[in-house]
């Protein structure tokens, strides 16, 4: 039976799905615990900064929280979690995008951002693999609201490049769910007036694609 088409559930169409109960219950509560210790980590007065030329002695005793600083606000921090983070119920999906089951997931890492954080530059998240020819599907990415409350348009949602109404648009995800959406699909994170509740970031690719630059990011740690 053909299945029907709803505004959220054809990837291929649009580059981009929502995805409802990403991460079990049990995930969840670890991720959103790991986000509320990191966001302590990086609170000081009130305010979010970097930790690192200030306390100098810290930032070599304590070595679990990596973090990429993203412009004024926004942070990527790496997560200190022990077992591999497995989002639910994708494999059909992403075995039908990329008509194959030879993919990897990678691991996961928080993206935080807070009132004040300006809008990222318009970018992808992969490149054309042949510019001259016809790339295959190889790389998605999957981002979820791992918070408690809603995302809202205040807190500067992610925003995607939507083909059919040729305008970028910014789902406001509920707590556990998430926007798979393909590498090369233009996006940024949004500008923020509010503190964002926190969202965590995978890599879903083929498992013969290897990304050099991400063995290029220069860690930092609190
Ligand atoms: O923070 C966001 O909403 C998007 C982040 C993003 O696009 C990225 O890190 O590549």
């Amino acid at each position: 039976m053909k299945k029907a088409l709803t505004p959220e559930n054809d990837l291929k169409k649009r580059r981009f799905q929502l995805i409802d109960n990403v991460y079990d219950q049990k995930t969840l509560e670890q991720l959103g615990k790991s986000a509320d210790a990191a966001e302590n980590r990086l609170r000081i007065g009130g305010h979010v900064q970097s930790r690192r030329k200030k306390r100098k002695k810290e930032r070599t005793e304590d070595i679990e929280y990596r973090y990429v600083q993203r412009g004024s606000q926004r942070f990527d921090v790496f997560l200190d979690i022990e077992r591999k983070i497995m989002p639910n119920g994708l494999s059909g999906i992403v075995r039908d995008y990329f008509g194959s089951e030879d993919y990897v997931i990678d691991e996961a890492h928080l993206l935080l951002a807070y009132a004040g954080a300006q809008a990222q530059p318009i970018h992808t998240d992969a490149d054309l693999l042949f510019p001259d020819a016809m790339t295959p599907p190889f790389y998605l990415t999957l981002i979820v609201n791992v918070g408690t409350e809603p995302c809202t348009p205040d807190m500067g949602p992610t925003e995607l490049y939507c083909c059919e109404s040729k305008n970028f648009v910014a789902p406001c995800l509920q707590p556990n769910q998430g926007i798979l959406f393909d590498g090369l699909l233009e996006h940024r994170g949004g500008a923020a007036v509010a503190d964002r509740v926190p969202l965590v970031y995978q890599v879903i690719k083929r498992s013969w694609y290897h990304d050099i630059n991400t063995s290029r990011i220069e860690l930092k740690r609190t």
